[in-house]
């Protein structure tokens, strides 16, 4: 949730629900003032969308037709409510009307469809400057969290979605398309897990951070009384 990456133009996760979504548009309006065809893709669950974060978003990325696609992943859970109780419109590509907006939904677990109907928004937000909404619906395979027994769902319905996972479903496409062998996509699959292997040792093997490092770049450049202070220290130094 918490990574970010300049380098590979990731712009971060965000632990608060629609915290994303206004830093989004503030950058779809940085690209539209430097000029260039950069798009935003903003991404988050179907809970997401109804936080007031997300209508005010939208808002604002049609009046200014700025580059972003919001796309939303709805996986049909929020931690442990499904859509149709926490949505009175849990036809999620149909709020982009409200703001004049193309929306469109695709089945997210087809690979192809997703790719498809992501690049023709793009290209759209990129040379008309006009933002859509994509809903790719699919489904959670594991609790919100650790601590989710995820009780509110049969163990057999999960067992027929993880049979169509994306991930499943597109691997078996390309084993049958002769692009992979079962052999090469297995030695895919080990490689990987050796890859998540070592970042996990990397991770646990590596010192905690100073606490006094947890205010390092919360601003970009110096802000004059910006407060450092931690929980134990004093209010006032004299
Ligand atoms: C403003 C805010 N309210 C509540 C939470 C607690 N919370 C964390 S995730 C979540 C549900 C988000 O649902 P969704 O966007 O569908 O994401 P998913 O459950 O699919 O990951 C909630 C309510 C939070 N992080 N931020």
């Amino acid at each position: 949730m918490h990574m970010y990456d300049v380098a590979t133009r990731l712009l971060g996760g965000y632990a608060i629900v629609g915290g994303q979504l206004p830093l989004a548009v503030g950058a779809a309006l940085a690209i539209d003032y430097r000029g260039g065809d950069d798009v935003v893709i903003c991404q988050m669950g179907e809970g997401t969308t109804n936080i007031g974060a997300f209508h005010e978003s939208l808002n604002i990325a049609a009046l200014w037709n700025l580059p972003i696609v919001f796309l939303v992943i709805n996986n049909q859970t929020g931690m442990g409510t499904t859509v149709e109780k926490s949505s009175a419109e849990p036809d999620l590509w149909k709020r982009a009307s409200s703001y004049r907006m193309r929306g469109e939904r695709v089945d997210g677990t087809d690979v192809l469809a997703v790719r498809d109907m992501a690049s023709e928004l793009i290209e759209t937000a990129r040379r008309e400057g006009k933002p859509a909404l994509l809903e790719a619906v699919s489904y959670r395979l594991k609790g919100h969290s650790v601590v989710d027994p995820a009780k509110y769902r049969t163990s057999e319905t999960v067992s027929v979605v993880r049979e169509n996972d994306p991930v499943v479903l597109w691997r078996a496409a390309l084993v049958e398309a002769g692009v992979l062998t079962e052999d090469s996509a297995a030695a895919m699959e080990r490689e990987i897990s050796a890859e998540v292997v070592a970042a996990v040792e990397f991770a646990e093997s590596s010192p905690h951070p100073e606490p006094a490092s947890l205010f390092d770049f919360n601003y970009a450049t110096p802000v004059a009384g910006d407060s450092r202070r931690l929980p134990a220290d004093p209010l006032f130094t004299h």
